[in-house]
């Protein structure tokens, strides 16, 4: 069930109950692709740094270690120790990023695997499956997401096609539900919308996905190459068309001002490799913008990442060491940049919700986006 707590303007401070938890929104999930959140972090540490949802790869999961061993481990949650919400992405976007030698039909993609070349086949059916193997709290629809420079003509028959996948989907995770030897028969579907920079097709397409009363809508073939001025414009256009009182997540999203512009415009659920990404290279965000850790200017830098910042790197260890530790290739370097990161992003979501409460989020909005203008 979700329910909307409080508006201001198109911005929504809402919550999603599922099975394993209600989700407060706006939220930031933190992606762990191989059912592993990258720099070494765990799920104990997860519990640390104020993460609600934990987002994993049906691509990934169905390739190594395979959905039906992990359905014989007990699912997903179990197999990781996470007991609050898992959302699992379709495999559409990763087929299409990842894999090689991909053959698009009706009936779905054959493609092979970007790890051992093997021929494999997955369509609608097959990612609603394995997404109920590894029994996640809320499933994605199997989508193409086209290129961000396709034709025109290219892109309408792949949103048609798309569109007809979501119905198959929709079919099929319905059977799956009602199943006797299914781990979570509660799982939720999200449709995804599709339509490149054309927001006619986007718009003819969210109006198609809304009717299908599913328990969610994404935006999906955004941040793949288009600048963020045409990202915005398009959620200004799409957002309107998909329902008010269902859940908005906006796919691989972004930057901090990324996700402050998103919630403005109605946006409730994120995600995105950037944390745990540029933490491994030692990129860490503050209020007044980002830092380089690997820069010699830390080098005798006393003070943690970030003054008052509770994460488990600030609260013990200073830029100094944790530059020292970047520089002889300790993993604990990176493992503190991630944990810092995501524990950034996380506590960005919560003064986002905050603020939404009090009904000032314009307000911190702005003061946010001047402090990270001071160093970027
Ligand atoms: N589709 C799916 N997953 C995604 C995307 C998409 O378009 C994106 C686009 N930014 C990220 N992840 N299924
Ligand atoms: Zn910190």
């Amino acid at each position: 069930m979700y329910k909307i707590l409080k508006e201001e303007g198109r911005a929504k401070r809402a919550e999603l109950a599922t099975v394993h938890g209600t989700i407060q929104t706006p939220v930031f999930m933190n992606v762990g692709t191989a059912a592993a959140i990258k720099g070494a972090v765990s799920t104990m540490d997860l519990q640390q740094i104020k993460t609600q949802v934990e987002l994993s790869n049906t691509y990934h999961l169905h390739l190594r270690p395979g959905d039906e061993l992990i359905k014989r481990m007990g699912g997903l949650h179990k197999f990781m120790v996470w007991d609050k919400p898992i959302l699992t992405d379709s495999g559409g976007f990763q087929v299409f990023s990842l894999a090689k030698l991909r053959k698009i039909k009706e009936e779905g993609v054959y493609f092979n695997s970007h790890i051992d070349g093997r021929r494999i086949f997955m369509g609608p059916e097959e990612s609603m499956q394995i997404q109920s193997n590894l029994a996640s709290t809320i499933t994605m629809g199997f989508d193409e997401c086209p290129s961000s420079v396709a034709d025109r003509a290219y892109v309408q028959a792949s949103v048609d096609r798309t569109a007809r996948w979501l119905l198959r989907c929709k079919k099929k995770m319905t059977e799956l539900n009602s199943r006797e030897d299914t781990i979570n028969r509660h799982q939720l579907l999200f449709g995804i919308n599709q339509g490149a920079i054309y927001s006619d097709i986007r718009i003819e397409h969210a109006k198609k996905i809304s009717e299908m009363d599913l328990d969610g809508y994404a935006v999906g073939g955004l941040a793949v190459g288009e600048t963020h001025e045409q990202m915005y414009e398009i959620l200004d256009e799409v957002v309107p068309y998909l329902p008010r009182n269902k859940p908005v997540y906006l796919m691989g999203v972004g930057t901090p001002a990324n996700i402050l512009e998103g919630v403005e415009r109605g946006v409730d659920f994120f995600d995105c490799v950037y944390p745990s990404r540029n933490g491994r290279h030692g990129h860490v965000y503050t209020d007044q913008g980002h830092l380089n850790l690997f820069n010699a200017q830390y080098k005798m830098d006393a003070a943690p990442i970030e003054d008052g910042c509770q994460c488990p790197a600030c609260r013990h260890y200073s830029r100094a060491y944790i530059h020292h530790l970047l520089k002889a290739k300790e993993m604990l370097g990176m493992r503190l940049c991630v944990l810092h990161n995501l524990y950034y992003y996380n506590t960005m979501m919560e003064e986002i919700r905050d603020a939404l409460d009090e009904g000032c989020f314009a307000s911190y909005k702005r003061k946010k986006l001047d402090g990270f203008s001071q160093n970027s």
